[in-house]
């Protein structure tokens, strides 16, 4: 039987650059425990200055009894990003991608006693591996477990994807009877072997047995009348358990979970889950946390699962790569429909060997993952027109549908476009279905720009399925106000936002998916917003995960069944006035006001209530709202002054325009000139940041060829790129009657006349 050690303890760590291959750790090593960054602070505190380079790990293997014959290999869940694993001074494997597991075959080079397992892991940016440049940190590390893994020669082949040998999948019929399709690939396997293949219902009693022999290890079980898997009404797991045998003796064995299904996505009515009409409303989820990074323990996935399953989404985006094997389970476990991608992001490389790991990293994505129940989607790629619609991009794109396809025609292939693509865009007719990232109503334009623009696609392309892969706002618990605007950060403007979205996504059911940016607040260490350094506050939890934003509640009355009541602004305790307006958010069909313990209103309305110019005096009042036996309270202030620091003050000039081309006339020389002493357009936008007025320049230039305000401090997030490669998209440079090369050539002039600061 195959046996596994999850190697937790005693890992050796050091940022110190090693000459050859260590063989020991001496004491400017640091003692570390898996999963490990060592980017959890640096990577969350701004400046877009964490530490980006190769990194050393060093553990003893003890390993007293070693066996012919039998195959010794060390899994890591993942290494951010590129990983060389070295046993005995010899190199064993190299990994390149963070996001995905892989094994390190060590039986040529272990031997009896000590053996001492070195791992050079790098982030340091470089343009072979995806992501490349992306609004989220980087996090360097070995940063989900690892495991010793001892096999028997004869097993379940993980080939060099590292799936997990077996493949489950069904055909669930009209009448409830299905298909169970079991497949196995055994590594070195004899004539007479065979595979005994046992299903079990969730209550663990016995539903069948039955063996096919190794060589071919596929078989097809007909079963009747299942227990079908409803998504989160009913997430019903059945455990499948492939052995494989030898005369009298199991060598090794297998269990996968798997739910029968089926799903299908309308263009013109929406997703169907076993043939029920189910909008997929739910949320993004990034991994990381505060003050660890993404090294989460798996207590913090059950945080996060559990989270999603109170505020009772159906559906939950896996952005922008691969997660750790427990989510999925847990995914499946609780019922979400997920969209899995990878980090296929913002900026394609045009090398064969970058467009090679993006094909590695979907074999992986989909052969890591196949057997769980939950994914429906495969995502090829997030925003990627962004680095304009370069030569190869489409191709690339098809490619990855292809690889997508070939390797699971179970499932649908769809992709995350980038708001300003035009609809008309043959981008969107790639994969099986399309989705938008749209922030309208936070970045630029109207919350009414939303509905209007998915309107619009959908009359236009009634065919063409669409869902909306992104849509959020930041929500700061500083901020508060009576008057809530776009751009405040408040957390009264988030809850506002997405008060529209939720109720323009419930009249939508034909959109077959919308997913909040993002459930969480995470890590980007290039951004400066709302006073908060290196973070993206568009979640609806914080990034502890301790404080449940106002918006987190909307979505809760929305979307689950169980009665709540939730008063907003509890943060928002200190007032001012001679009335004060109280909003709510339920499930239930009434509610009732009540202040320091007087009945004083009584509502009806759809999940938002609002009790409006309610007399109050000056001093400290109790607030509650309650339905029947719920109810909650909150406790406000009444005050002749407002705290200073519900407003943020921002620097007017951080602001740059969207409309800095319209008075400017495309240039009749377009050959760039490169004035020493003097920015241009072949700088490094970190550079360019460090004088005022240049940076002025760039986020004018950016705003206006993306439509939306670009501030300063989120051009940080572009640091190492030049103006040169982000301004090459001709479907932007149009909008000024101009063409790429026009808009550069004008932006390099304006930057040739600043005086470069040291
Ligand atoms: C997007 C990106 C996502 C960002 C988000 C934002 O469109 O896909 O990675 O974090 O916008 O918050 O700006």
């Amino acid at each position: 039987m195959r046996k596994e050690t999850i190697l937790t303890h005693n890992w050796y760590f050091t940022k110190a650059q090693q000459k050859e291959i260590p063989t020991y750790a001496d004491k400017a090593w640091k003692k570390v425990t898996l999963p490990h960054t060592w980017n959890a602070k640096d990577g969350q505190d701004g400046g877009a200055d964490y530490h980006r380079g190769a990194c050393w790990y060093l553990k003893e293997l003890n390993v007293y009894d070693i066996r012919i014959g039998r195959e010794y290999a060390i899994e890591f869940g993942a290494a951010g990003y590129d990983a060389i694993v070295y046993l005995n001074g010899m190199e064993v494997t190299r990994h390149k991608g963070g996001y995905s597991k892989f094994r390190a075959n060590l039986t040529p080079f272990l031997k009896k006693g000590k053996n001492t397992l070195v791992v050079k892991v790098s982030n340091e940016a470089c343009d072979t591996i995806y992501p490349q440049m992306a609004d989220f940190t980087f996090y360097g590390g070995l940063h989900r477990p690892a495991k010793f893994i001892e096999l028997p020669e004869t097993h379940f082949d993980e080939g060099c994807w590292c799936a997990s040998g077996v493949r489950v999948w069904s055909d669930v019929k009209e009448n409830g009877d299905a298909l169970l399709h079991l497949k196995c690939k055994i590594k070195n396997p004899y004539h007479a072997d065979t595979v005994r293949y046992t299903v079990q219902n969730q209550n663990g009693a016995h539903i069948a047995e039955l063996y096919t022999d190794a060589k071919h290890g596929e078989i097809t079980l007909p079963l009747q009348k299942v227990h079908l898997w409803q998504g989160i009404l009913d997430p019903y797991l059945y455990t499948v358990t492939a052995e494989l045998i030898r005369h009298n003796e199991i060598l090794d064995h297998v269990q996968i979970k798997h739910g029968f299904r089926t799903f299908r996505v309308d263009p013109e009515k929406g997703f169907f889950l076993n043939g029920k009409l189910t909008p997929l409303r739910g949320v993004s989820r990034h991994q990381d946390k505060l003050g660890i990074g993404n090294a989460l323990a798996e207590e913090d996935h059950m945080t996060d699962a559990t989270l999603i399953r109170e505020i009772g989404a159906n559906t939950v985006r896996l952005a922008h790569y691969q997660q750790s094997e427990e989510f999925y389970a847990l995914c499946d476990a609780y019922g979400f429909i997920v969209w899995a991608e990878i980090p296929f992001i913002s900026k394609m490389l045009p090398t064969a060997e970058a467009h090679e790991n993006a094909l590695t990293q979907m074999n992986e994505l989909i052969e890591q993952n196949f057997n769980h129940s939950s994914i429906c989607f495969w995502g090829i790629s997030n925003e990627i027109t962004i680095g304009g619609d370069v030569e190869k991009l489409t191709e690339n794109l098809k490619t990855l549908d292809k690889l997508v396809h070939d390797l699971d025609p179970t499932r649908l292939s769809t992709m995350a476009q980038v708001s300003m693509l035009p609809m008309e865009s043959e981008q969107n007719h790639i994969t099986d279905i399309v989705a938008y990232n749209h922030y309208f109503g936070w970045y630029g334009g109207t919350l009414t720009d939303n509905e209007i623009w998915l309107d619009q696609f959908h009359a236009k392309y009634p065919k063409r399925a669409l869902g909306l892969s992104e849509y959020g706002c930041e929500g700061i618990l500083t901020y508060h106000g009576d008057a809530p605007k776009m751009g405040d950060y408040s957390e009264e403007y988030q809850a506002l936002y997405h008060e529209h979205m939720v109720k323009i996504l419930h009249e939508r059911p034909w959109l077959w998916g919308s997913y909040v940016w993002n459930m969480f607040d995470f890590g980007c260490d290039a951004r400066n917003e709302g006073g908060v350094m290196g973070r993206n506050n568009k979640g609806l939890v914080t990034f502890d995960r301790k404080i449940k934003k106002d918006a987190f509640y909307l979505y809760k009355a929305y979307w689950t069944a169980e009665p709540m009541v939730h008063i907003c602004g509890k943060r928002y305790a200190k007032r001012k006035g001679d009335t004060i307006t109280v909003k709510a958010y339920s499930n239930m069909p009434t509610l009732i006001l009540s202040v320091n313990g007087m009945e004083i209103d009584k509502k009806s309305a759809n999940h938002i209530f609002v009790f409006e110019n309610i007399p109050i005096v000056k001093g400290t009042h109790t607030i509650t709202v309650s339905a029947g036996e719920l109810s909650d309270m909150a406790i406000f202030e009444i005050t002749d002054e407002l705290p200073e620091h519900y407003t943020l003050k921002e620097d007017p000039s951080e602001a740059g325009v969207t409309n800095w081309f319209d008075d400017k006339t495309a240039p009749t020389d377009i050959t760039l000139t490169f004035k020493e002493g003097f920015y241009s357009v072949r700088d490094s936008v970190r550079d360019i940041l460090k004088s005022e007025e240049a940076g002025t320049v760039l986020a004018n230039a950016f705003g206006s060829v993306s439509g939306i305000k670009v501030k300063k401090s989120m051009l940080m997030m572009l640091a190492d790129q030049t103006p040169e490669d982000i301004l090459k998209n001709p479907d932007t440079a149009k909008r000024f009657g101009m063409n790429p090369d026009e808009v550069l050539a004008l932006v390099n002039g304006e930057l040739q006349k600043i005086k470069i600061q040291k």
